[in-house]
This record gives C-alpha cells, sequence and structure tokens, in this order.
C-alpha cells in the first residue's frame, strides 16, 4: 500500500529514534527488522531502499528516507502540533535545528561514531586507533558541556517546557556515551545522565525501546 509508514532498522539507538517519535506522534506504522550486521542491509533489494547500505529508513508517501535526525524532524511537521514543533520561522524553530545539528554533528557523528568505530564496539570492523580515540573523546567531553550548561537550569527538556526532537537526539547520543564507557571511559555530566533518566520514563519511549529491542 502506498500510503503506509514503514520503518527500515532495528536494535540501534539510531532506530529508536524514529521508533520514539513515532509514538510520540500515535502514527501507526509497521517496522522490518533490519539489523546493522545483516547480509539482508548489503543486499540488492535493500539498497533500493537506502543505496549505502544504513539503517533506520522510512518508507513514507511510497518514497524511501533516511538519516534518523531528518526523519524525525520531518514527522512532527507532518502529524505533529505546536507543542512538539515550533512555528516555522520563529526563534523557537532556530533554537530546534541549532540543538539538532549540534547533536548530530558534534556528539553523534564527529566523536561518539568515532569513538565506536576506533575504540568501541565497532573497532574490529574499523581498526583500533589511540589518537582518533584521545581526540573524539576530549572533543566528545568538550562539546557535551554545551548541552550541560543549557540543562543546568533545572529544565525538564532541552528547549525548556516542551518536549522536542532534539531530547530525542540528545538522549540517544547520552545512552550511546553511557554504552561506550565500558570500552572507554567517558566523563559524563550528571545532569546530562540525570535528564536521560528522566526521557526515559517517557510512554513513547517505553513503547518505542520495547519495539526496538523485541
Ligand atoms: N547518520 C545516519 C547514520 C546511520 C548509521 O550509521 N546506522 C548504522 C546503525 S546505527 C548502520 O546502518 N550501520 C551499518 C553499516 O554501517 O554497515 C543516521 O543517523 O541515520
Amino acid at each position: 500500500m502506498e500510503n503506509e509508514i514503514i520503518l527500515y532498522g532495528h536494535n540501534t539507538l539510531r532506530t529508536l529514534r524514529v521508533h520514539w517519535i513515532l509514538n510520540e506522534l500515535s502514527v501507526p506504522y509497521q517496522s522490518v527488522k533490519v539489523l546493522p550486521d545483516s547480509e539482508y542491509i548489503k543486499s540488492d533489494e535493500y539498497k533500493k531502499i537506502n543505496y549505502t547500505g544504513k539503517i533506520p529508513s522510512l518508507k513514507i508517501d511510497g518514497i524511501y528516507l533516511f538519516e534518523s535526525a531528518a526523519i524525525c524532524l520531518y514527522l512532527p511537521e507532518r502529524f505533529g502540533d505546536k507543542n512538539i514543533i515550533p512555528a516555522l520561522g520563529s526563534i523557537e524553530r532556530a533554537k530546534l535545528y541549532q540543538w539538532c545539528f549540534y547533536t548530530m554533528t558534534e556528539l553523534d557523528a564527529h566523536t561518539l561514531y568515532i569513538l565506536s568505530k576506533h575504540g568501541g564496539v565497532l573497532k574490529e570492523r574499523y581498526g583500533v586507533s589511540e589518537v582518533a580515540v584521545k581526540t573524539a573523546k576530549e572533543g566528545f567531553e568538550t562539546q557535551i558541556t554545551k548541552a550541560e550548561n543549557e540543562l543546568a537550569d533545572g529544565r525538564e527538556f532541552l528547549m525548556g517546557d516542551n518536549f522536542s526532537v532534539a531530547d530525542i537526539l540528545l538522549g540517544t547520543c547520552i545512552e550511546s556515551a553511557i554504552r561506550l564507557n565500558a570500552y572507554v571511559p567517558l566523563n559524563i555530566p550528571s545532569i546530562c545522565i540525570e535528564y536521560w533518566e528522566r526521557l526515559k520514563n517517557r510512554e513513547a519511549f517505553k513503547m518505542a525501546f520495547s519495539l526496538n529491542t523485541r
């Protein structure tokens, strides 16, 4: 069916993001359990869904979207309300973009993924590199202070009173840092860990977590 929504990807923090926003918005969808280390992800069939063989992907309106943050930002635009996505052109919308890009570049791609690839769970595949790990650890510990400072006034969410996609992205990055600690000790500010613990109490998170792992 052309109007069905299908999430491809399973059991990673990036796939959890898409389950989470879909559950926050109560959007009905199906999910296909594509795992990152599976043969299927490299298959010609999956290449038609996501050419570079990555998860998550989302089928919507008959086309396939990739990039977890882009998917998570689009869905509230389509199905949400002003509490979850600030108005286009507002300064709040600018701040949402700021926090989403910060999280995806400075934390997700630039430091945590490098740590994973060269010192964490993916090091056998990408090769151990002490220099990469040292630089990425220093980068993460410097960059996370931006979020720490923002949360220091005791706010519940990164954007203040309203939950947003920025919380999904930052929360899953904090979880990624916590998991990386088993390989590379990281200094994660306690205020960020407490914030993440609060986010995990959300019903949509619990549902998403269960769907993403079972
Ligand atoms: N920036 C992309 C990263 C996607 C990504 O790297 N996904 C991993 C799993 S979390 C993956 O598909 N790995 C399989 C591979 O690299 O072969 C996003 O946020 O969606």
